[in-house]
């Protein structure tokens, strides 16, 4: 079995490094795992951190550097066509700045070993025993809450009740069943655009609760434009993917348009 672990960057020079040690010590994960690090051109240089880690872990982390079409959607549909053209079984994807612990990484990769039938699991922080960073504010809280598991879910009727979770464990065939193609989301709306086309495609999602903490290091890239764009573009992925059902599965050829930058 192989696990690669898919890490977006930008500007995470103070994180990636610590991240990467993490998850290369991490117990109790009886697989072959590997780090796939995903940067957009960073400009506090976390793409030449990154290779010097890929150099001292050959075989172990590596690194696709993007120079164009900037964005998170876009840099986790290169990482996960990487990550199945390397062969992955498992992908994790998940946030380089430690707000997804990677202790829970082996938890997720236990509910697919023992249940065949799961095809996602989602690192969740608004099921039973979720929480969110001890620090927030109860309006912060409340506004992360409507987001989540108001606005998304009434739009799009989901079921998962942390439509914008980052923290994840696909199977191989979940993203090949989904097919990378049909995803067109740029920034961070992109979780929610999987979430839903994953819903609409009949695969069978598992929330786990996580505490989810605040970033430690480094500038946030989340501002008010970019929750307001995420609220309108929560309509668009609506109305491109409501005729979706499980016949619409794609057939696994999802290598697409794969682009061999980097290494
Ligand atoms: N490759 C790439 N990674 C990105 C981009 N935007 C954000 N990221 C990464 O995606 C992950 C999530 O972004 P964050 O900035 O932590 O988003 P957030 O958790 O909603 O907000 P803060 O933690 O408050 O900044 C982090 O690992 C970022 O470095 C991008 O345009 N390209
Ligand atoms: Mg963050």
């Amino acid at each position: 079995m192989k696990l690669v672990i898919v890490i977006p960057t930008y500007n995470e020079a103070e994180n990636i490094e610590a991240l990467t040690a993490e998850l290369l010590a991490l117990p109790d994960i009886h697989c072959d795992r590997h780090i796939l690090i995903v940067d957009d051109d960073s400009p506090d240089g976390t793409g030449e951190i990154a290779e010097s880690l890929a150099d001292r872990n050959p075989g172990k982390v590596s690194v696709l550097h993007r120079h164009a079409d900037p964005g998170l959607g876009r840099a986790y549909i290169d990482g996960f066509r990487r990550a199945l053209a390397m062969g992955a079984d498992i992908i994790v994807q998940m946030d380089a700045d430690f707000s997804h612990s990677p202790q829970y990484i082996p938890t997720f990769l236990k509910i697919l070993e023992d249940n065949p039938g799961v095809d996602v699991v989602v690192g969740s922080r608004y099921v039973s025993g979720g929480e969110l960073d001890a620090h927030w504010s109860w309006w912060r809280r409340f506004l992360s809450w409507w987001a989540n598991a108001v606005y998304t879910r009434l739009i799009l009727g989901l079921n998962v009740k942390d439509g914008t979770a980052g923290f994840k464990a696909w199977r191989r065939r979940t993203l090949e069943g989904i097919g990378l193609d049909r995803i067109n989301s740029n920034g961070y709306v992109f979780q929610v655009e999987m979430a839903y086309v994953a819903e609409r495609l009949g695969f069978t999602v598992v929330e786990v609760p996580i505490y989810f903490e605040d970033r430690r290091i480094g500038k946030s890239k989340m501002s008010i434009p970019v929750k307001i764009e995420a609220a309108f573009r929560t309509w668009q992925i609506r109305m491109r993917h409501k005729h979706l059902t499980p016949a619409d599965r794609a057939d696994g050829n999802v290598l697409g348009t794969l682009q061999m930058a980097g290494r």
